[in-house]
């Protein structure tokens, strides 16, 4: 390895300490006689000064820089108050690693300047900006804690597969493969397997992987391969067990991003509210008459929310101190969930939660008995022989169980407060988009 030291652990009480420190160039300016070198690595930023005067060979040198090289920089530190962060590096050394190309595609120090599909065209260098850059560093500090609550919690981690040989959410948007001589789908999501695992005994699970959905959409908060964050559990007594643990988990999440990504927030200008009472769990009908009455809106679709009905309905949440709420019993839900339960007031015992008007996760108590798991597969025009791999799994003894599936790009998305969702995905997949 190159020995060098990260910026972000010379400070003005390193004055007087030789050190080297590599990475990009992220600012230049040459201001006749001196050269202000900002350099750039994964941790910070720290200028550096070239002087003519104490040095002519070495600003010659500094002379042939080009924003973005890679370089590595020998000197000593030194506290000043003339610098951003009270210390600076004098060198006494300066190596070219790599040269970038001039121009540049976009102004790195500036980055949020250039457009989304520029930017997304050239992520390797769009990434390079500290602002986009601690979109990344926050979705890593959130996923980690959100893996940890559910370890704590004594859920096992499992890998189910991403090639399948049917589609668990509807057969129109998924991804056909060629597999070997017959045609497979690439994993709309882990559901089937989730409840296989929990028939087999895995009883607390959750997965983090990759889902495909081939859906035709031109909106902000769609793609075409998302993170999700998967959940299972057994021996539930109704879809609430699996609403507390989506809450408790969730609300752990947002507290270790508050502490722990402090100064990405900072640096992305967010201040994230960690919702502290319960979420409200209000019915699907409830949801209809809020937006009717409040605010005269009426969705065109009977049995969903549209976009702008999850808006309102966020906004009118966020009035009464309430960023995170529960829509329960959606009507005429796919054939996994339970619906139509003697007794209950509810379509389904579905659940979407809706964050910050947005909606972040689907989940609820499934369906565990074969015969209203076929009826209803058999209602919906589905052909149970199609599910035979999964259905089988149903014959063997299941406990009452339930999940969800939370998109973790939307998660990062609102957290971060992006305008579009692709921002908080490294390398984003759309209709118009299979690379870079
Ligand atoms: P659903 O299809 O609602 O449920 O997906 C769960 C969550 O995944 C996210 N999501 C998406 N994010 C970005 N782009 C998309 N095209 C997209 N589609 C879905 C959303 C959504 O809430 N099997 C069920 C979950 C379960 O019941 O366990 C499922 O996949 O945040």
């Amino acid at each position: 390895m190159i020995e060098r030291t990260y910026t972000d652990e010379i400070t003005s009480e390193s004055d007087g300490i030789a050190t080297t420190i590599a990475g990009h160039v992220h600012e230049l300016r040459d201001i006749g006689g001196l050269i202000f070198v900002i350099l750039r690595d994964r941790k910070g930023l720290l200028q550096v000064v070239f002087k003519e005067d104490d040095d002519p060979a070495l600003f010659e040198q500094a002379t042939e820089l080009n924003y973005e090289d890679i370089v590595k920089i020998r000197g000593t530190a030194a506290a000043t108050e003339q610098a951003h962060r009270g210390v600076e590096l004098v060198p006494d050394k300066l190596t070219l690693l790599s040269g970038a190309h001039t121009p540049l595609p976009m102004d790195v120090a500036k980055d949020t300047d250039a457009n989304l599909g520029t930017r997304l065209d050239k992520r390797y260098v769009d990434v390079r900006a500290p602002e986009t850059r601690a979109v990344f560093a926050l979705r890593s500090t959130l996923l980690t804690a959100m893996r940890e609550w559910f370890v704590a919690k004594d859920f096992e981690e499992v890998d189910t597969p991403a090639l399948s040989a049917a589609g668990a959410e509807g057969g129109a948007d998924l991804f056909p493969v060629v597999y070997y001589d017959r045609e497979a789908f690439l994993s709309q999501s882990p559901q089937l397997y989730k409840q296989m695992l929990v028939a087999a005994g895995f009883d607390r699970l959750f997965e983090v992987g990759h889902a495909f959905r081939a859906e035709d959409f031109a909106t902000s908060r769609h793609v075409s391969e998302i993170s999700m964050f998967d959940v299972e559990l057994g021996y539930i007594e109704s879809h609430h067990d699996v609403m507390d643990v989506q809450e408790e988990s969730l609300r752990y999440t947002l507290e270790r991003v508050v502490d722990d990504a402090a100064s990405e927030l900072d640096l992305l200008d967010v201040e994230l509210i960690v919702p502290t009472d319960d979420f409200p769990r209000i019915s699907f009908e409830e949801a209809q008459t809020i937006l009717r009455e409040e605010y005269d809106h009426r969705p065109d679709d009977q049995t969903d929310l549209d976009t702008r009905g999850e808006k309102l309905l966020g906004k009118y949440f966020a009035e009464r101190g309430h960023p995170a709420i529960f829509v329960v019993g959606y009507p005429d839900e796919k054939f996994y969930y339970r619906q139509d339960v003697p007794g209950d007031a509810i379509a389904s015992r579905k659940f979407d939660l809706l964050y910050r008007g947005q909606e972040l996760s689907s989940g609820g108590q499934r369906e565990h008995d074969l015969d209203r798991l076929t009826k209803t597969m058999e209602q919906q025009g589905v052909d149970p022989a199609d599910f035979e791999f999964y259905l089988d799994a149903f014959r063997y003894g299941v406990p009452p169980h339930g999940g969800y599936g939370l998109g973790i790009d939307r998660l990062v998305q609102q957290v971060a407060d992006l305008d579009n969702i692709k921002e908080a995905i490294l390398f984003p997949r759309d209709p118009d988009r299979l690379t870079p």
